[in-house]
């Protein structure tokens, strides 16, 4: 970690932790990237925010994008009319998701995170299964991930479908909520105390922007409502941008997904599907495909109810999605000539673990 002059300590306003040393870095200035739009880049050195641009080398079309500034990154900048970007200090933490499309396979959300917020409204939105997938992306960054199940006023039993979820994702923090109500999302303070950063994801429309403004205690996030016939939301949040709270912590905004892809490097073996694994392990046979083969503990756990039917089908879907994103991860670091392994280990014994479907 470079040292960082910060004598009257504004970075810490800014979600920046290490003790701020004194020292040489040549020039360059620290700030932390709060928003990225058409227009540029947005930074924020804890006493004000400005605009600025990057320096030439991370415009080169060939640069992997997750090695560009994003939102949540703290930068070293050249001061001047504009300032430019220069370096980005390393990452404690990214979220990550899988892009679209041939050129490059992975797409950062945010850095530099404690917390992941995955809200899911109790209204039309309500989807177990996509909250499985969030979970699964945001398992092995090293920040927290917690559930807020949003529009808690609008239904009558949120707490027994918050049971029933706590059953299926053991573990994990259940948040329900009114996102509107300031009493209501006072638990959420715990993740956003002095030097915390959390982050909130989830489809448009789940009340991302309006939590934000309940946090903030102004409206200062645009919101719309959602369509009547299947309570999606309108995209009205457009780019990712960080804000700080009078509690002392960093909250990023982020547009509503409409595709969550996995990156390719989940794993499936730990985590919340770990049971499902060591189910499996106690088939008979050692390849069993749990389609009908003697002694199959899979079947027998459907069966009996021990395993949800819902459940075991989102992982063979989400086992299928990530061996396909592993090997294509693969095949591209390949290409590249890149010896390592994906960040998280896991690309490599995918295909071997996972061949007999
Ligand atoms: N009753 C109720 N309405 C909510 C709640 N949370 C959000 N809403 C409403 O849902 C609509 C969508 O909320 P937004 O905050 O714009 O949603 P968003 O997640 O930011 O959506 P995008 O920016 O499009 O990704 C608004 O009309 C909010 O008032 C809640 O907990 N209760
Ligand atoms: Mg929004
Ligand atoms: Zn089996």
């Amino acid at each position: 970690m470079p040292f960082v002059d910060d004598p009257e300590h504004h970075l810490a306003h800014i979600g920046w932790r290490t003790p701020a040393v004194p020292l040489d870095t040549a020039g360059l200035s620290c700030a932390r990237v709060v928003a990225q739009h058409r227009a540029g880049y947005q930074l924020h050195d804890g006493a004000a925010s400005f605009n600025a641009h990057l320096a030439a080398r991370f415009l080169k079309r060939a640069l992997d994008p997750t090695q560009r500034p994003a939102v949540g990154d703290f930068v070293l900048y050249a001061p001047g009319t504009p300032p430019i970007i220069e370096r980005i200090l390393p990452r404690r933490t990214e979220l990550r998701r899988g892009a679209a499309g041939e050129g490059h396979q992975q797409q950062i959300i945010a850095t530099n995170i404690d917390a992941v917020l995955v809200l899911n409204g109790l209204d039309g939105d309500f989807n177990p299964a996509r909250i499985e997938r969030y979970l699964l992306l945001i398992q092995d960054m090293g920040a927290i991930p917690a559930l807020v199940l949003t529009k808690a006023d609008k239904i009558a039993d949120a707490a027994a479908i918050a049971a029933d979820l706590q059953r299926r994702i053991p573990g994990i923090a259940i948040h329900t909520i009114n996102a509107k109500s300031p009493t209501s999302i006072a638990p959420l303070l715990a993740y956003l105390g002095p030097g915390q950063t959390a982050v909130l994801v989830g489809s448009s429309g789940v009340g991302k922007s309006t939590l934000t403004n309940t946090l903030l205690g102004e409206a200062r996030q645009a919101t719309q409502t959602v369509r009547k016939h299947d309570s999606r939301g309108r995209h009205t949040t457009t780019h990712r941008a960080l804000i700080q709270l009078p509690s002392g912590g960093c909250l990023i905004d982020t547009p509503g997904m409409r595709e969550l892809r996995l990156t390719g490097e989940e794993n499936l073996e730990q985590g919340q599907f770990a049971d499902i694994d060591e189910l499996a392990q106690t088939c008979r046979f050692g390849d069993c495909g749990h389609v009908g083969e003697p002694d199959c503990a899979v079947r027998a756990a459907l069966a009996d109810g021990r395993l949800d039917a819902q459940r075991w089908r989102n992982y063979l879907k989400l086992r299928d999605e990530l061996t396909a994103a592993a090997d294509t991860l693969e095949a591209q670091m390949r290409r590249k000539g890149e010896a390592r392994l994906p960040a998280k280990g896991f690309g490599k014994r995918l295909g071997e673990r996972y061949t007999h479907r």
